[in-house]
């Protein structure tokens, strides 16, 4: 296989993904990831880069209101459930 015809067939394959992520996005307007890891490994960074920033993640219970981060804090109460 040629230099080109790798080249071409990425192309492709870019352009492929790009309708099949239209079609996701006409299907769903939300969707949800996932980001599990223990303390420190880098799951903010992870959530950061992927949203292109550097703001710190807010977070909302279901009523929709923000959720103070320092109501988060892992206890060790918690971690025995
Ligand atoms: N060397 C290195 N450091 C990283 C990487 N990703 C994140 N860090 C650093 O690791 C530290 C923790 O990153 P966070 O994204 O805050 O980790 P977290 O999992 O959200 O931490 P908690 O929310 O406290 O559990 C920060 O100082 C980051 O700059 C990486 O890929 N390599
Ligand atoms: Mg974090």
């Amino acid at each position: 296989m040629s230099v080109s015809n790798t080249e071409f067939q990425g192309a492709e394959d870019i352009e492929r993904e790009r309708r099949r992520a239209q079609n996701v996005r006409g299907l769903t307007p939300r969707f949800r990831i996932l980001i599990i890891g223990r303390a420190n490994a880098g799951k903010t960074t992870i959530l950061q880069q992927v949203c292109n920033t550097t703001e710190q993640p807010k977070i909302f219970n279901w009523e929709g209101d923000e959720i103070d981060l320092s109501e988060l804090n892992p206890t060790a109460k918690i971690m025995q459930i």
